[in-house]
């Protein structure tokens, strides 16, 4: 049966572009969130997110008709649901928004309709979804218990999209489609084949869903060795950037680069996800977490010790005349995501921490979040003029061109290796 109608639930990071990609490909899209702002701002044509072109590709889809954003889930043949999975307090998983899209998508549930869970799930999350489904229809036959003579299919088609690079990885990467059954998984690829040009390879749910949890945490612990031999080398004075640029001509090694941690709203939370099913095995996932999540309290340490070595240099001045420059508050560098940033918890740390005047650097936004509204966001320029201690905090393009006049006037604390490579 073709897909005329496509609803995507969860219009955010995700969501909104698969929308707009459907809608491209000349499909009646319907979108759904619960943010009504959200939703009026889609169907003015414009988008609430910070993606690279996909402010064009929402207007043009909306002026043209394909895509219409609403709060209230309407019939479809094929729903995608895309609302985030977060973490309780004890790193277990959230599931209370893939529970309320399903709640939301049931009543307009018809035979022969497709379901797809896109968000990032533990394993068991798609088993979980049908069951919800099926106990608000007892009307409709679910996988789970009618295989592939189901009314229904169910599938699990993890997103693997780049922030800043949504738009042309929704399109190029290879897609991992875990149907409930078979037929289920067939669906799905026909669907997906709408725009994707990647390879769709079937495999079953849970192996799907383990899939994306196992690409995240795979650079989580590489990331982590990084970030532990950057500590390993400062005790033992080697420059870690210069040493990881050695090891990697090795034809089979690869280090990532260290950094100040890990932020965004995947890597440092879907580890956790493998840790809360298989607590007693899943000991290097976990380790790398930790390993990630206690960077940037080292980081400070070593803003701490600049402020010692600079007033020891300068014993004319005092703490509180010391101006503190942060360079980049976003999780990673030339984007606008201050989401899960560990640059802005070390900036908001040094703010509260120091005594002195603290500036702020960051070339993406326009203006500070709403709690750090009374510090400066200052440009570079005027960073590097007046600052005594310049900690860099994301290697975003613009800090890469800049030259700081080193010297006992200044301290740097180069969590990125682009000053002090
Ligand atoms: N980071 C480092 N050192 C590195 C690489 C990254 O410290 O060498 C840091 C970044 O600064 C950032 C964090 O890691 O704080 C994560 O950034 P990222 O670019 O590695 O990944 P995300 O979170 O933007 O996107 C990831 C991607 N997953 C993988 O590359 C395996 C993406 O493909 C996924 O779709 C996305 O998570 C997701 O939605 O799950």
């Amino acid at each position: 049966m073709p897909f005329e109608t496509i609803s995507v639930v969860g219009l955010g990071y995700i969501g909104l572009p698969t929308a707009a990609v459907f809608a491209s490909r000349k499909k009646k899209v319907i979108g759904v969130d619960v943010n009504q702002r959200a939703v009026d701002t889609i169907n003015r044509g414009e988008i609430h997110i910070v993606e690279p072109d996909l402010d064009m590709v929402v207007h043009a889809a909306v002026t043209e008709g394909y895509l219409r954003a609403t709060t209230k889930a309407e019939p479809a043949d094929a729903f995608l649901i895309a609302v985030p999975t977060p973490f309780k307090g004890d790193h277990e998983p959230d599931l209370s928004y893939i529970e309320s899209a399903s709640k939301a998508i049931a009543p307009v549930l018809k035979k022969g309709d497709l379901v797809i869970l896109e968000s990032t799930s533990p394993v068991g999350a798609t088993e979980q979804m049908a069951a919800w489904l099926a106990e608000a229809r007892p009307d409709l036959s679910f996988p789970q218990t009618h295989g592939e003579d189901s009314d229904i299919r169910v599938a699990h088609c993890p997103e693997r999209v780049l922030p800043g690079h949504v738009l042309r990885e929704l399109v190029q990467n290879d897609r991992v489609i875990g149907g409930m059954t078979v037929k289920c998984s067939e669906a799905a690829v026909k669907l997906y084949k709408t725009f994707v040009e990647g390879e769709c390879v079937i495999t079953n749910a849970r192996t799907a869903e383990m899939c994306k949890l196992t690409e995240n945490s795979f650079r989580d612990v590489n990331i982590a060795f990084a970030n532990e031999l950057s500590i390993i080398c400062d005790k033992l004075d080697i420059n870690v950037w210069e040493l990881i640029r050695l090891a990697n001509r090795h034809p089979r090694v690869n280090i990532l680069q260290p950094g100040p941690g890990v932020g965004g709203h995947c890597i440092a939370v879907d580890p956790w996800f493998i840790v809360s099913k298989t607590p007693e095995q899943a000991r290097l996932i976990r380790t790398a977490r930790i390993v990630n999540d206690s960077k940037p309290k080292w980081i400070i340490q070593k803003v701490k010790c600049a402020i010692a070595d600079f007033l020891q240099e300068n014993p004319s001045k005092t703490v509180n005349e010391i101006i503190i420059a942060c360079y980049g508050l976003t999780f990673k560098p030339d984007i606008d995501d201050l989401r899960e940033s560990p640059s802005l918890r070390i900036a908001e740390d040094i703010v509260s921490m120091h005594e002195g005047a603290v500036l702020l650097v960051e070339p993406n936004i326009l203006e500070l979040p709403k709690h750090m509204i009374s510090n400066s966001l200052v440009t570079l320029d005027i960073a590097i003029k007046e600052a005594n201690i310049h900690v860099l905090l994301v290697d975003h393009r613009e800090f890469k061109c800049a030259s700081l006049m080193r010297g006992a006037s200044i301290r740097i604390v180069d969590s990125r290796g682009i000053w002090l490579k």
